[in-house]
């Protein structure tokens, strides 16, 4: 396992506050922009855009890796273009963050960013199954408590944040929007953790994993515009309906998208989770202190439930227990 080799605990809280930070801004500017009147932007341009530009990064990444051209070149024609059998395993989660990605489109375009925000969490509890199921992880009955204390406590917080910011938007389709949820839910957890099975599984490079993975998000990202969108881009153009703020919404999912992959490397995707939620609780507290709000009840209890979460996950797990038949050890 070459992939998580030691950085500084420094290092890894920088990285999951860029993705927490990052993570709250998109949200709230998909939902902005997807909530304006006047011509709207298809979501799947903006997808396809997305993977284009992460792809250009990677590959200078590499070049920077290799200082030079040439090396990122050989790099990717003898690990991606003439090892297809080994780029084809980027392909499962390719297509399930390109449907994943879209639909947190539609999500936002059905719901508040508050109901989506919480109701988004669940992916904290997928994601643990899967690890559970794919990566052989065992977690401890107090980090499954953990896990759903965590769920908990940031609905609780975001119930009262939510009835404080009350919207008479009539656009809302709840429905639609929460069964968006559910299924990304699904995809990030399984997407989430077959990336770390693969990248921590062999000794391939992040960057050259990436590059595969974005080749087939490349192609999943064509086929989405197309089925979805084809008529109204011949008729209106590609980029019909951007704005500046949608060019930052494809900068800032290139960035979470890149520093997902960096936190994965050197973290894992439950700590992803727990410090996404914590973030959630953070942007609630900064709201409150900005707009001179009081704290509830409800807020504060839902607050106390996530740093206990937080503390009984981080808890060292409890030494399994010793055959009855082993000899005991000398006091
Ligand atoms: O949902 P989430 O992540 O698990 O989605 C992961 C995102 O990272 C991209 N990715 C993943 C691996 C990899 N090697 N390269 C990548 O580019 C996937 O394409 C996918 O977009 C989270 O944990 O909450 C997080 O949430 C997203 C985003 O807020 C939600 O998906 C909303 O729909 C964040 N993305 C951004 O902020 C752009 C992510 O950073 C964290």
């Amino acid at each position: 396992m070459a992939a998580n080799e030691g950085v500084s605990l420094g290092f890894k809280i920088y990285i999951l506050l860029v993705l927490t930070l990052n993570a709250t801004g998109y949200i709230l500017l998909i939902r902005y922009t997807r909530s304006q009147s006047g011509p709207l932007y298809s979501s799947t341009t903006t997808v396809l855009l997305t993977e284009i530009s992460k792809l250009l990064i990677s590959l200078l990444l590499l070049i920077k890796e290799h200082r030079s051209v040439l090396g990122m070149c050989k790099d990717v024609w003898n690990n991606v273009i003439t090892n297809p059998r080994d780029s084809f395993k980027m392909c499962v989660p390719s297509i399930i963050y390109a449907i994943q990605n879209n639909l947190a489109f539609v999500a936002l375009s059905n719901l508040d960013a508050a109901t989506y925000q919480v109701s988004y969490q669940m992916k904290v509890i997928t994601t643990a199954i899967f690890m559970v199921i794919m990566l052989n992880k065992s977690l401890s009955r107090t980090q499954w408590v953990a896990i759903v204390l965590l769920f908990l406590g940031v609905a609780m917080v975001q119930v009262e944040s939510a009835s404080s910011n009350k919207s008479t938007d009539i656009h809302y389709n709840y429905p639609v929007g929460v069964v968006c949820i559910l299924i990304s839910c699904l995809c990030s957890g399984f997407a989430g953790v077959y990336f770390e099975k693969v990248l921590k599984g062999t000794d391939t490079s992040l960057w050259i994993r990436n590059v595969q993975m974005y080749l087939f998000g490349i192609v999943s990202g064509i086929v989405a515009v197309f089925s979805k969108d084809g008529e109204v881009i011949l008729e209106q153009g590609f980029l019909h309906g951007y704005n500046y703020l949608v060019w930052i919404i494809v900068a800032m999912a290139s960035i979470g998208g890149l520093y997902t992959s960096i936190v994965v490397k050197y973290t894992d995707n439950i700590i992803k989770g727990f410090s996404t939620a914590v973030s959630i609780i953070l942007a609630a507290v900064g709201s409150f202190l900005l707009f001179q709000k009081t704290f509830g009840l409800i807020f504060l209890l839902g607050t106390g439930l996530v740093i206990s979460a937080v503390y009984l996950y981080s808890l060292p797990k409890p030494a399994p227990a010793k055959l009855a038949s082993q000899p005991k050890e000398p006091v």
